[in-house]
């Protein structure tokens, strides 16, 4: 039967993808709630078909013509919480927050494990969005290097392992981690100081002060790139440890560094993640994709 609770959250189209997202960016891929969901859609859109011939309930009609209209497969807000697992699911996702989208897959191969915001004070008044992202890993890859170690494993006894996280952060397995711009002023000079305090700091984490490495890193921001609000800017952890930054899909550079990459990587699914949340649906994502 058809919850009301369900229905009032069906009954205010206009804020549908906005309330739906930031329940999916709660707990965005959470398999167990998505299955009940998903079970209460096909109850609900099946309870349509019996109640669209009820003229005399309009208030569910309504909510259930929503329904129908916005679940077709030609539309793109597909609920995550209507999916049964990350990868059933091809939709993109939005990034509730902001309203930035983000595809389930990339590169053919590399499937979403989790989105998120990273937030900065300026001159420590006041937060501002910097920009969304997503984080991708290499499905076949995951496999291959983390496989051995981890596929006896029940997702269960998966989720939570920290291990895990760190053997990802430093394999070769392929990932990208997308950001898109929110923040409108972003300067070029702003990207290289942020990055030299985060990136310099996780450097040092990992014991050694590589200037040099900054630098050769740094030196790719042009000053003469513009980053407007929308720019994706893709960081590419390539086969053999190579991280590729492309700019709207045009490359900047490539250095092949596994210090460089740990490093990036530490600052969304590391100890101090920029969003914690995001690290979370990363470790739940990697842990359905891995166990059994
Ligand atoms: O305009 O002074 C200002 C605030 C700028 C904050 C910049 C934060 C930059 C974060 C890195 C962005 C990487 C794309
Ligand atoms: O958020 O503090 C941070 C660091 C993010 C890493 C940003 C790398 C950005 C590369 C952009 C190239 C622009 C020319």
């Amino acid at each position: 039967m058809v919850s009301f609770r369900f229905l009032f959250l069906f009954s205010q189209p206009p804020k549908l993808p906005i309330s739906a997202a930031s329940n999916a960016s709660r707990r965005p891929f959470s398999v167990g709630c998505s299955i009940a969901i998903a079970t209460t859609v096909v109850t609900a859109a099946g309870g349509g078909i019996a109640i669209s011939r009820n003229p005399n309930n309009p208030f569910l009609q309504d909510a259930l013509n929503f329904l129908t209209s916005n679940f077709s497969p030609k539309n793109n807000f597909t609920p995550l919480w209507g999916s049964i697992s990350l990868a059933d699911n091809s939709a993109p996702v939005t990034e509730s927050r902001t309203g930035m989208s983000f595809p389930a897959v990339l590169k053919d191969s590399q499937q979403l494990l989790g989105i998120g915001l990273r937030r900065k004070a300026i001159l420590g008044l006041k937060n501002i969005d910097v920009y969304a992202y997503g984080v991708y890993a290499d499905d076949g890859d995951v496999k291959k290097f983390l496989g051995e170690k981890y596929g006896a494993l029940s997702t269960t006894e998966l989720k939570g392992n920290k291990q895990l996280d760190k053997d990802l952060m430093e394999s070769d397995v392929r990932m990208t981690v997308r950001l898109q711009i929110v923040y409108g002023k972003l300067s070029i000079r702003s990207v290289r100081n942020a990055f030299e305090e985060s990136i310099g700091s996780r450097l040092k984490k990992f014991g050694t002060e590589d200037k040099e490495l900054l630098q050769k890193f740094t030196s790719q921001f042009k000053d003469e790139y513009k980053l407007p609000r929308g720019s994706i800017i893709d960081l590419s952890r390539e086969q053999g440890y190579v991280l590729r930054t492309t700019i709207d899909g045009v490359e900047v550079g490539s250095i092949e560094s596994k210090l460089l990459c740990r490093s990036i990587l530490d600052l969304y699914i590391g100890n101090e993640p920029f969003d914690r949340k995001a690290k979370e649906d990363v470790e739940l994502n990697l842990a359905s994709l891995l166990g059994k």
